[in-house]
């Protein structure tokens, strides 16, 4: 197998100004959400990524959270319509950049959907109807992927900001969720591990070469994971959290 390739971007120096929808403002600290940024992609190499990264925007104060911007699927890369306005402009360096790798389409008016809003499980790509993401927006990603083999699957979410938020695959048969945000009967006959109750932000996570990257703030859902059997790597991940990110939107991950 190849070596998964992960895509990041920099931190915009206008990070403070990020949207919010269900934290409220707080004082971002940008060398230290510059520190925590260097100790994740330096993981995701631990866990055999190549990384590449994009140069950060001044004019995008969210742009680090470059999974919004796609779906990077095997056979072909969607290039998302962000649901704000402020991240519309986010998708252009994406889009060049995934050229080297892959086939590029764009979702157009009036679709929206945030990558953040779409786990792939198999060949089914659930997507989460967030206030980012609208049925357009899935609908064209099924007209893209559904020709390809793929199914599309709507989901209901609770009061989080995506899907993935709620709930991320472990791997193509397993998710980490967390019951109160999205209803577990979506995933049909998935293997499901909770959060901890205590822990209702840790169902975010990336997979890579089967091991598993989580914010280090989450102990008791780490030894879940790690008792379901899954190597797991932790890094500090407040900083950004504040603005509203956790792991999984830092990256794209796919094989090259
Ligand atoms: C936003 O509200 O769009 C950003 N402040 C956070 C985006 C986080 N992305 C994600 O969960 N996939």
């Amino acid at each position: 197998m190849s070596q998964p390739v992960a895509l990041t971007r920099a931190i915009s120096p206008n990070l403070e100004h990020c949207e919010l929808t269900h934290v409220a403002p707080q004082p971002l600290d940008l060398a230290r959400a510059r520190e925590q940024h260097h100790r994740y992609e330096e993981t995701l190499k631990r866990m055999g990524c190549e990384l590449h990264r994009i140069p950060g925007d001044v004019a995008f104060p969210d742009c680090v959270f470059i999974e919004d911007t796609a779906v990077v699927l095997a056979e072909l890369a969607v290039v998302t319509r962000p649901g704000v306005d402020s991240r519309r402009g986010e998708t252009a360096a994406v889009a060049q950049a995934l050229e080297r790798w892959r086939r590029v389409v764009e979702l157009t008016a009036p679709a929206t959907l945030d990558g953040g809003d779409v786990i792939c499980l198999g060949r089914t790509l659930y997507v989460g109807r967030s206030t980012r993401s609208n049925r357009a927006g899935s609908d064209q990603l099924a007209n893209w992927a559904e020709p390809l083999g793929y199914a599309v699957r709507d989901v209901d979410l609770g009061p989080c900001l995506h899907l993935k938020s709620a709930a991320t695959a472990l791997s193509g048969d397993t998710v980490l969720i967390n019951p109160d945000w999205c209803d577990p009967s979506s995933f049909g006959d998935a293997r499901l591990i909770p959060v901890a109750p205590a822990e209702p932000w840790a169902a975010n996570s990336v997979c890579v070469n089967g091991a598993i990257l989580m914010p280090e703030a989450f102990p008791a859902t780490r030894q879940r994971v790690e008792e379901a059997g899954y190597e797991v790597f932790t890094v500090p991940a407040d900083e950004l959290a504040k603005a509203e990110g956790g792991v999984s939107c830092c990256s794209l991950v796919f094989e090259a």
